[in-house]
């Protein structure tokens, strides 16, 4: 048995949580068009007969203007340390400076990376060889493997590439164990998830949700959950005109989170607004956004 633990690292929207969803085969972390999506390092542990590889899933890393983006940019570089990391790029916008930047740390950490270049789907052949030339020279990478991660293209060479570089024989979680977030956390996430789907810019950094109870009565699970935003404009615009909105997100999240529990849900969805969450760290702690149960 070989295993490992490996990073999944990038600028925010290269498509870090698409790959561990595609690798896993199930929705573990949610994905957004939207910049800056992933708010921890979420865990899909990946089993087959001769393997184990812990896959992290991690916030992008982008310059920080709040907190909150700090925060994230810390537990990503942390993941650093795992014995391999993924270090993605989206193939259509290229290298950029931010990428220059991670992969900067990367190498003065002399870390183990695997450079993936991630939406193959949407560039041409050329366009793909131009990038593999301009960046095969920037770093001794283990390999190079251009993937799609939503069009499930080459992910299986890219898994045989790390299982060939893993270097641990010791089995870290039994095969019941898929991931370290709890129903919880992963609730407030699908109804978040939703809130981001079907709002504008404006919308994303500013929301957090969290649920605030559940209970299980025969086949059904009842749920309440808050949304919360910094400021009240966002609150009208989650809630809509006459309600449409909220009533949009709600009916969204009650059929994944149906889905995810294999239940008949009932979701009750509150909006709330709390001034500056974002750039008080006692409050990230009080919302649990950060120092989330599973840590
Ligand atoms: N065309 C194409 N789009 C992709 C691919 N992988 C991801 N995307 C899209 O890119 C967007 C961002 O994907 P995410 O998986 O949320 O990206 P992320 O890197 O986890 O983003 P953060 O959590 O914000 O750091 C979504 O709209 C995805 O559908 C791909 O292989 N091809
Ligand atoms: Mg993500």
């Amino acid at each position: 048995m070989k295993s490992g633990f490996v990073s999944i690292v990038g600028r925010p929207n290269v498509g870090k949580s698409t790959l561990i969803n595609q690798i896993m085969q199930r929705k573990i972390a949610i994905v957004s068009t939207k910049v800056g999506t992933t708010r921890n390092n979420i865990f899909g542990i990946y089993n087959d007969k001769d393997y184990q590889i812990v896959f992290v899933d991690t916030p992008g890393i982008q310059k920080a203007n709040t907190k909150l983006e700090e925060v994230l940019n810390k537990k990503a570089l942390d993941s650093f340390d795992n014995d391999i990391v993924l270090f993605l790029i989206d193939a259509i916008t290229g290298y950029k400076d931010n990428d220059k930047k991670i992969l900067k740390k990367l190498k003065e950490d002399k870390k183990r990376v695997i450079l993936v270049l991630n939406k193959i789907d949407q560039i041409k052949k050329e366009k793909l060889l131009t990038l593999i030339n301009e960046l095969k020279n920037e770093y001794d990478f283990l390999d190079i493997v251009p993937i799609s991660s939503l069009k499930n293209d080459n992910i299986d060479t890219l898994l045989q590439v790390i299982k060939n570089n893993l270097q641990d024989n010791v089995k870290y979680f039994s095969d019941d164990v898929i991931t370290n977030i709890d129903e919880k956390y992963m609730i407030g996430e699908l109804i978040r998830e939703k809130v981001l789907e079907n709002t504008y810019d404006e919308v994303p950094h500013s929301v957090t949700c969290l649920v605030t109870n559940i209970e299980f009565t025969k086949g059904k699970a009842i749920i309440n959950a808050d949304i919360i935003v910094d400021r009240d404009n966002l609150k009208s615009i989650i809630i809509g005109k006459n309600g449409t909105m909220l009533k949009k997100i709600g009916k969204e999240a009650r059929l994944d989170i149906e889905n995810y529990l294999n239940k008949k849900v009932y979701l009750e969805l509150y909006v709330k607004t709390i001034p500056n969450w974002r750039d008080k760290k006692n409050s990230l702690k009080e919302l649990n956004i950060i120092e989330s149960d599973f840590e």
